[in-house]
């Protein structure tokens, strides 16, 4: 299924006049404290977030996964769904792979395809969290990080494989999560994990392309509930830099311990160039994958805020590489997707209208209470009008989910792909 410019153009009329009211008030009501309301559209439509090819079908926990009708079964289905969140958000332009859950089968037919539809290739992911099945050597204690020899041997080459793989999609990226650990005491060395996981990852690294990346994970604990070798930034951080340039650190917001200050986090890597990518989720006990922004919006605000002063003030920091990771057990994945995606560029927005001058000046004069004033004064605004302003203007729908939900997207998938199609990831 494909949507159309004219048919999301048909659907904004009813919603137009509403929108320019609205629109007007905000804008308005900015401009006049000397907002330059175009330039904060400009970006807000230039940022775009890859949707992970895992989070399109019903995700699971441990105790069972209740499936959602008309999954996409197929990689093109797959990538058909991320054309459908971008055509109406305008905000989706991009998808990153799974491997082994996406090979693809024709990597020329599957690019044209993501060429169609307005998309590209964020990082690659490998996976060395699971045995696949006819695998000669198991990972169950450990892969990059293993005492076997073989195991380890055969987790760098995956790497490496999935690096060739994405050479051939125009991918630009490797994104390394390890799930290796221990749930015992005793049951590993810690400083030999360690060092085994370094020596792979350099390995790894020595295969990678010169206009590439790796990106290194981290998650303090799960599936292993006693230790993780690569357990915290720090931890990444130290990988990375062992490394080389090429190599970074990777914050996905679901790996931290409860009220951890990620916004810290994401300042201390900026000011040492080392923040390579992001995976947005929220989350209230753990790595729950929820929907970005559904719990902790003011946190996220928080490191939005600490994003844009990055971005603006650290030239030795890439230009980070964006992703949605979540995981959709109750609703339906794509309406999900979207309000992630608004919550994206809402906390966004909102930063980008903290008043940085007025804040160094409240910072030098230890006002405190002013401080947080200026933080509050802009996340108290109501960006919605602005984030409509920049869909509309690149051809996407002023409501993405009500419009979704009028076309009938749903339904239509369950037609063409029946009603029990399963997608493959976790
Ligand atoms: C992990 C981690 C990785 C993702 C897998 C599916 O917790 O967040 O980024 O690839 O889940
Ligand atoms: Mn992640
Ligand atoms: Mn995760």
């Amino acid at each position: 299924m494909i949507i159309d410019k004219e048919n999301i153009a048909s659907h904004n009329q009813n919603n137009l006049d509403q929108h320019n009211l609205r629109f007007d008030f905000t804008a308005n009501s900015l401009i006049q404290k000397g907002v330059d309301v175009d330039t904060i559209i400009k970006k807000v439509s230039d940022f775009q977030v890859a949707i992970p090819s895992w989070a399109l079908g019903a995700g699971g926990t441990r105790f069972g996964r209740f499936s959602y009708y008309g999954e996409p079964g197929t990689l093109e289905q797959k990538i058909e769904d991320v054309g459908l969140i971008h055509a109406l958000t305008q905000s989706a332009g991009a998808i990153s792979l799974h491997i082994p859950w996406d090979v693809p089968e024709d990597a020329e037919k599957i690019k044209s395809l993501t060429k169609s539809l307005g998309l590209q290739f964020d990082a690659m992911n490998s996976n060395t969290f699971q045995d696949q099945p006819n695998q000669e050597h198991s990972y169950k204690y450990g892969s990059l990080c293993s005492t076997d020899d073989n195991a380890r041997q055969q987790a760098i080459q995956h790497n490496i494989d999935v690096i060739k793989l994405g050479e051939q999609l125009g991918s630009k990226s490797l994104t390394v999560w390890l799930a290796d650990g221990s749930s015992f005491p005793g049951q590993n060395n810690f400083q030999t994990v360690l060092k085994n996981t370094q020596d792979s990852l350099k390995q790894i690294y020595a295969e990678l392309p010169e206009d590439w990346k790796l990106f290194i994970e981290y998650k303090p604990y799960e599936p292993y509930f006693y230790s993780t070798v690569i357990q915290d930034w720090g931890t990444s951080f130290m990988l990375a830099n062992e490394c080389g340039p090429k190599a970074y650190t990777l914050v996905d917001l679901g790996h931290h311990l409860p009220n951890t200050n990620i916004e810290q986090i994401v300042a201390t890597l900026m000011l040492k160039g080392k923040l390579g990518g992001f995976h947005f989720n929220d989350s209230k006990y753990g790595d729950d994958d929820l929907t970005v922004g559904s719990i902790k919006p003011y946190s996220l605000f928080l490191i939005f805020n600490e994003l844009v002063y990055g971005m603006e003030n650290n030239p030795q920091n890439p230009y980070p590489a964006w992703m949605i990771d979540a995981s959709h057990n109750l609703k339906d994945p794509m309406e999900d997707l979207m309000q992630s995606l608004e919550a994206i560029n809402s906390a966004y927005a909102k930063a980008l209208l903290v008043d940085q001058k007025a804040l160094r000046e409240a910072q030098r004069n230890h006002d405190v209470t002013l401080c947080q004033e200026i933080l509050q004064e802009a996340y108290l605004t109501d960006v919605r009008p602005l984030l409509e302003k920049a869909r509309v203007l690149n051809g996407g729908a002023i409501n993405p989910l009500q419009t979704y939900r009028q076309m009938d997207v749903r339904n239509k998938l369950v037609d063409e792909r029946g009603k029990h199609s399963m997608a493959t990831g976790l």
